[in-house]
């Protein structure tokens, strides 16, 4: 990890040229009273100083495309590890980090103007709040405009993450292994969980068997809080209280992931609790498995994230017709977006040290093509609420691409509100949704590496079809 994040300052040093880099690590955020959330650091920071601990600042100082680090960083203090955990303190940031030199953290504010005096170019993150509390201030002290107050500063602020994202969006071999890693604990984990859940079952006693697994196997941590929804809960999108007792006969959906050197897996599996899918329940599967794997499939160079959307959007909008679950035919299911009663989510985003990670699906504001080192999710689903047994579709042509460019325009507030007010005044038909499929929740998700050649599917083993779940399951 810490060879990877000196490569990492290397790739950003090529792009930067001059300059110097502002960051700023995590701090321990506690729970109630003394007793602190589990720590984990800054993906960013992460990723340039595989610096483990909370209370950190970092500049890194490119010249000549070349960077140096500069780590300040908790002190030792015999009595403060007693109770805490070990530190490497500024000596061992020097010694294990590759810093070129290494302060104690509450020097910052002093040491850090020194460091930059006289840079034009620094590259911080507006947005988070440490660009308030520190880098304006250390900047107007390093680089100022005005000698007499030190308020201004002719330096010129540049914005990070757009080149920090462009660099975390392209995995090189040491990340996709790590990814790996992520990803086989993760396949073992779901494993587990079909073959463990039962009827009568608790979601939570099927989480916490899955997770025993992920632990086991060496994950430090989990990717996002698991889903482990039960019947209708699998129509909620984010559910993840996991309290519920498993309906006997329902689906069970588990959209869980491991993080392993903190890379991030991230996979569902959908499966029937008493080991055999009904009839509606697999007609549904099949759909989206179908678009599943028409979307992995296409994970290529010649594509764009929004091409790929377009392809399982169209895939689900012929099995809602199928199914009966649209009023219309596909090419209205698409133009209207009937299809968003049920599919109301994108088809994948990246992954890497973050489970939703850095990178534009643009660039220069149109789709980007995929590129080789790209990790992607691939995920449809269909939902079909139960609390919906009768849907009003309204008779408007709906473009998705239309209503961002108008958002973007008018801003959120504007453009729904007009969004409104269209859909009020539009015609519209009422569908009533065939019994047997209300509450069916269902997605499918893999892990896909872009190369040049065929998609790797990194979660492939984890059991999909209905044959390899029904035989793990029962
Ligand atoms: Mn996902």
């Amino acid at each position: 990890m810490i060879e990877l994040s000196k490569f990492n300052r290397e790739n950003l040093a090529k792009e930067i040229g001059e300059g110097a880099v502002l960051l700023h690590g995590n701090n321990t955020i506690y729970r109630n009273n003394d007793v602190a959330f589990d720590f984990r650091q800054d993906s960013n920071f992460h990723y340039l100083t595989a610096w483990p601990e909370p209370f950190a600042h970092a500049i890194i100082i490119i010249k000549n495309k070349q960077p140096d680090l500069y780590l300040f960083v908790q002190d030792r203090n015999i009595e403060m590890e007693t109770w805490d955990g070990k530190r490497f303190g500024p000596e061992g940031a020097k010694k294990h980090f590759g810093a070129t030199d290494a302060f104690i953290y509450d020097d910052y504010l002093k040491i850090a103007p020194k460091l930059l005096s006289g840079i034009q170019n620094i590259y911080c993150n507006y947005s988070n709040n440490s660009f308030e509390k520190y880098d304006k201030k250390i900047i107007n002290q390093a680089t100022p405009y005005d000698q007499r107050g030190a308020s201004f500063s002719d330096a010129s602020l540049k914005s990070l993450s757009p080149i920090l994202s462009e660099l975390r969006l392209i995995k090189n071999e040491d990340e996709i292994n790590n990814l790996k890693k992520a990803c086989e604990i993760t396949v073992e984990g779901h494993k587990v969980a079909m073959q463990y859940a039962q009827k009568e079952m608790f979601e939570y006693q099927i989480e916490a068997e899955m997770e025993k697994t992920f632990y086991d196997l060496g994950a430090e941590r989990l990717g996002y809080p698991s889903i482990v929804a039960s019947g209708d809960n699998a129509c909620i999108l984010h559910y993840s209280t996991n309290r519920e007792k498993v309906d006997n006969s329902g689906l069970v959906l588990i959209d869980a992931g491991a993080e392993y050197n903190m890379y991030s897996s991230d996979v569902t599996r959908t499966f029937p609790i008493n080991g055999k899918f009904s009839v509606p329940q697999k007609d549904v599967y099949l759909e989206v498995l179908k678009a599943q794997t028409l979307g992995i499939n296409n994970v290529n160079t010649k594509n764009t994230m929004s091409d790929i959307h377009k392809l399982t959007v169209s895939s689900i909008s012929q099995s809602l017709v199928d199914l009966g679950l649209v009023p219309m035919g596909v090419d209205e299911t698409i133009s209207m977006m009937h299809y968003f009663e049920f599919f109301m989510h994108g088809t994948g985003h990246w992954l890497g040290l973050d489970v939703h990670d850095a990178g534009s699906i643009e660039e220069n504001n149109k789709p980007r093509k995929l590129m080789p080192g790209m990790v992607t999710t691939v995920e449809p689903g269909i939902y079909i609420r139960p609390n919906k047994p009768e849907i009003e579709f309204k008779l408007l042509k709906r473009d998705p691409k239309e209503i961002r460019e108008r958002r973007k325009l008018l801003g959120m507030e504007k453009a729904t509100k007009l969004e409104n007010e269209e859909m009020k005044d539009a015609k519209s038909i009422k569908h009533v949704i065939p019994k047997d499929l209300l509450g069916i929740g269902i997605r499918i998700e893999d892990d896909i590496v872009c190369t040049d050649d065929k998609p790797i599917n990194l979660t492939e083993e984890a059991p999909k079809t209905i044959e390899d779940i029904e035989a793990i399951c029962s």
